[in-house]
């Protein structure tokens, strides 16, 4: 059986003006959501939906949370937007508010996701020529196969995703790739004299939730320490409460070097990133050498400060670890033949799809918004589980029967 299924003459529409105006560049499930609050999305026919996605994690506090929105409205009145060539009342409290929460020395402010993750590089590559005494243009970086970091032209330099590279070239030099979960991989690519940083992410996102052996975090820290190599985590996924701890190297106790934050930093409201580190590795760019218009502005700092404090004084991270349980608990009881695997940490999971139909994945989520949630396939047989955090034990209940109906109906 091919799902399909009918969308209203409104929904059609909104389809239609994406199709025809804008770029091809995503191939979305047919929703189209006009109004979202806490776990739930509303589309634009009034229906209500489960929001197993999340905005791939950026929304952890839920849908236009009363307390982030507040702030926003307050400072949108008030200042947005200075330039870094101004000061603010607002970024120096935003960067004592961070650091402290995250134990650094300093924090350097950017928009997106991918703008952290080529301020790391560029803070890994100054450090390993300033400090470690790399010679000029000799710095390497090591990375992880399968791995995702966003998609500018640098990072794709060391993407092993081919429909993330294809036909971009040519590619930034200095990365080299080994597995994932390997440190035997690590210790050896860490021989080079010239590797000023490990990039990796504690759970890989994109690879469908790949989990990897308890330890992994321990291991990178201490083979770091021992080869004078920053150890340099991209929890913009996975930080800020989603696996159950407030980053993912929290369950090992593991403090990296450098600490790259994004999505949930502004709870959806905005984008909002954050390099965290030392001074030593933090004082080795100076005025003019690195930046951006809108990083650091007020608006954001201000929506940062609640977002990261609406974590806390809702306690997002237990919430997270013990619906996480459940929600796995409970779709191991389903004994689906159609479900191959369960997995995840915290609020960040996924299940690969068995199924003779190759487009089962695809089918399996439209019926799935049929009955209420909304989630997406991924590589084909992936469909990631991520509902924001605020879900209660009551909702998690609702939303497996939703899924063991839907698995009901794929037949
Ligand atoms: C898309 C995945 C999620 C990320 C990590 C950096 C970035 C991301 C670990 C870049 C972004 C997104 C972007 C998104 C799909 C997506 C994703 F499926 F690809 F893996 F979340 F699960 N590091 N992840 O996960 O952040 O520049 O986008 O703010 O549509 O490309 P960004």
């Amino acid at each position: 059986m091919h799902t399909t299924i009918a969308l209203s003459a409104t929904a059609q529409h909104y389809l239609n003006l994406e199709d025809k105006y804008g770029a091809h560049n995503y191939h979305p499930l047919p929703v189209v959501l006009e109004r979202g609050e806490g776990v739930f999305v509303y589309d634009v026919d009034g229906k209500r939906y489960y929001d197993f996605l999340s905005g791939y994690s950026a929304v952890n506090q839920g849908h236009c949370h009363p307390a982030i929105i507040a702030t926003l409205i307050e400072q949108a009145q008030k200042l947005t937007l200075t330039s870094r060539a101004f000061h603010s009342n607002l970024l120096g409290e935003y960067e004592k508010y961070i650091t402290e929460y995250f134990g650094y020395d300093k924090v350097l402010p950017m928009n997106t996701g991918v703008e952290a993750v080529e301020t790391a590089i560029k803070l890994a590559r100054r450090w390993g020529y300033q400090v470690k005494g790399i010679s000029a243009d000799r710095a390497k970086i090591i990375v992880c196969s399968e791995n995702f970091h966003g998609r500018t032209t640098g990072v794709i330099s060391f993407s092993t995703d081919n429909s993330s590279r294809n036909n971009f070239g040519p590619f930034l030099n200095g990365f080299e790739v080994i597995n994932y979960n390997d440190l035997a991989a690590l210790e050896k690519a860490l021989q080079d004299k010239n590797v000023c940083g490990f990039l990796f992410e504690p759970i890989q996102g994109e690879a469908g939730v790949v989990v990897p052996d308890d330890g992994y975090y321990s291991g990178i820290r201490t083979l770091c320490n021992e080869y004078n190599v920053l150890m340099i985590a991209d929890e913009i996924q996975t930080g800020l409460a989603r696996t159950g701890t407030m980053l993912a190297c929290d369950v090992e106790n593991v403090k990296p070097d450098i600490l790259i934050l994004g999505k949930a930093l502004s709870g959806g409201v905005l984008p909002v990133s954050a390099v965290l580190a030392s001074n030593e590795i933090m004082l080795t760019i100076q005025p003019g050498e690195h930046g951006s218009t809108y990083g650091g502005n007020p608006l954001a700092c201000a929506v940062a400060i609640t977002a990261l404090q609406v974590l806390k004084d809702e306690n997002m991270t237990a919430n997270a670890n013990a619906m996480g349980k459940l929600l796995r608990e409970e779709l191991q009881k389903l004994q689906s033949p159609f479900i191959a695997t369960i997995r995840g940490r915290g609020l960040l999971n996924a299940i690969v799809i068995k199924h003779s139909n190759p487009e089962a994945a695809w089918d399996l989520c439209l019926l799935m918004k049929e009955n209420g949630l909304i989630a997406k396939p991924t590589h084909g047989d992936k469909i990631r589980f991520a509902p924001p955090l605020v879900i209660t034990k009551e909702q998690v209940l609702e939303c497996v029967a939703i899924i063991e109906r839907s698995l009901q109906q794929l037949g």
